[in-house]
């Protein structure tokens, strides 16, 4: 274990740039790989993109993560978007030490899950029963499971771009590290399989009314992130979701909103709150878990009701609704509620985005600022983002660049053009104007690239 503490931490003093050169992480990365793959257990940790030693991790509080090298930076990656509250929020901290001493895991029903349960239930109209699962991937594929069971109907219908995680059906045209890693699909997923998934372009009703003319009766779901992050942040257009809910209606289709990102982020009620639409199942994940493992998926109560063990769609999990993972989401849910939460991180999310955008143009980097609540993307591409193929226009080695830059000027933002980068209400108008200086330094050092 010494290997892996850091020895002892060191602020950068305020402005100065770190040292570029990070000693014991790249050492502790180069152990990491005899075991781990890549070093990592994710892949878009591994900085493939961007190139570099990937941040070695020793602690975190707040809004600031700190390597073992003693750097410091200020994170708007937040987990991927789980930490809205920042790192080890004093209340989820005690939360979870207090649990922990009362047992981790107990293998039975605790009033614990049913309590999260009921936060999640009446925050989320639509939402009228629950299951707690462990990560977004399993929620995804089991909402998935449930609405071909459901319509007795195979085919599932995604958009280009969005990811809902890894299982087999989801690894076509997908989004987040498929896209980091320019794979469009995945080996092992048996062409019999895949061929169930179709794609069809992001804010395109056209494409999608013709999807279902070539494949009537056989669509059982659409699934989609109501407001894209995992292209980067993509917002719907207007009317989009609205003629999605109503084409989904007309073909007798499941609408599944994979809000794992936008789920109590954009609001307390999820994107679905902010967009008034009204979707059969709901996938949720990150923030509901206050930083551990828990996803859930959830809708209508006929629907629901078909999984086991009421009724015959079968879906399990050792560590289901662990009382740990539910302490940290009954602490963290409560703050959200708190009056004028959202419009704090969203406030603080223009100033980001203003901020920016007045950096690319003082700079002349072509880019664009796109930004809904507290999630955001620069995409390096003069071209405005409406969807993936706009996405991939962006300069990718322009970004890598850029992300080494602001690295080094210690704003960690995702090692991937195709990722968002999150506001908590850890970050500080302090924090934004840094971040903001930063940009405007590492888009001038960056304009030849
Ligand atoms: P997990 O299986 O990673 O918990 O969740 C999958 C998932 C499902 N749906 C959406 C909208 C998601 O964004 C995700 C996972 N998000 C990525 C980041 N964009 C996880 C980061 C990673 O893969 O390491």
């Amino acid at each position: 274990m010494a290997l892996l503490m850091a020895s002892g931490t060191m602020k950068n003093p305020k402005g100065s740039r770190p040292q570029k050169d990070r000693p014991r992480s790249s050492e502790i990365f180069e152990r990491g790989k005899r075991t781990l793959v890549g070093g990592v257990n994710s892949p878009v940790r591994a900085f493939r993109a961007v190139g570099g030693t990937p941040l070695i991790i020793d602690h975190a509080k707040g809004a600031r993560l700190f390597d073992v090298d003693g750097r410091e930076y200020i994170d708007f990656v937040c987990s991927w978007g789980a930490l809205i509250l920042g790192h080890a929020p004093p209340d989820i901290v005690s939360a979870v030490s207090d649990q922990a001493s009362r047992g981790t895991s107990f293998g039975m029903t605790s009033p614990l899950e049913i309590e999260l349960g009921e936060k999640v239930t009446s925050a989320i109209p639509s939402v009228e029963m629950v299951r707690f699962v462990n990560s977004g991937t399993e929620a995804a594929m089991s909402a998935v499971r449930l609405a071909r069971a459901f319509t007795q109907r195979d085919v599932i219908v995604k958009f280009e771009g969005c990811y809902h995680g890894h299982s087999d059906g989801f690894l076509s045209e997908a989004g987040s590290g498929f896209a980091t890693l320019g794979i469009s699909a995945s080996p092992g997923v048996p062409q019999a399989f895949a061929s169930l998934t179709l794609n069809t372009p992001f804010n395109d009703l056209e494409a999608l009314e013709s999807l279902f003319k070539q494949h009537r009766g056989k669509i059982a779901a659409v699934i989609i992130e109501p407001v894209a992050a995992n292209m980067g942040v993509v917002p719907p257009a207007p009317g989009f979701l609205e003629g999605l809910h109503a084409i989904t209606r007309k073909e007798k289709s499941l609408l599944i909103f994979d809000e794992v990102i936008t789920g109590f982020r954009l609001a307390y009620g999820g994107a679905q709150s902010v967009y008034n639409i009204d979707p059969d199942l709901t996938v949720m994940g990150k923030i509901i878990g206050g930083g551990l493992p828990v996803a859930a998926y959830g809708g209508k109560r006929n629907i629901m009701e078909q999984i086991a063990p009421l009724g015959p769609v079968y879906q399990a999990g050792t560590l289901s609704g662990n009382p740990l993972a539910m302490r940290a989401g009954l602490a963290t849910l409560p703050k959200l509620e708190a009056p004028g939460f959202y419009a704090d991180v969203n406030r603080k999310t223009q100033r980001l985005a203003d901020g920016l955008r007045s950096a690319l143009k003082e700079t002349n980097v072509p880019g664009q600022v796109n930004f809904v609540g507290s999630l955001l993307t620069m995409f390096f591409t003069e071209r405005p983002v409406r969807n993936y193929a706009d996405a991939r226009t962006s300069n990718s080695a322009r970004f890598a660049a850029f992300f080494q830059e602001m690295l080094n000027r210690g704003i960690f933002i995702a090692p991937s053009q195709y990722e968002a980068l999150f506001v908590s209400a850890a970050h500080t108008d302090a924090d934004i104007d840094r971040a903001i200086a930063a940009a405007r330094e590492s888009l001038a050092s960056v304009q030849g690239n």
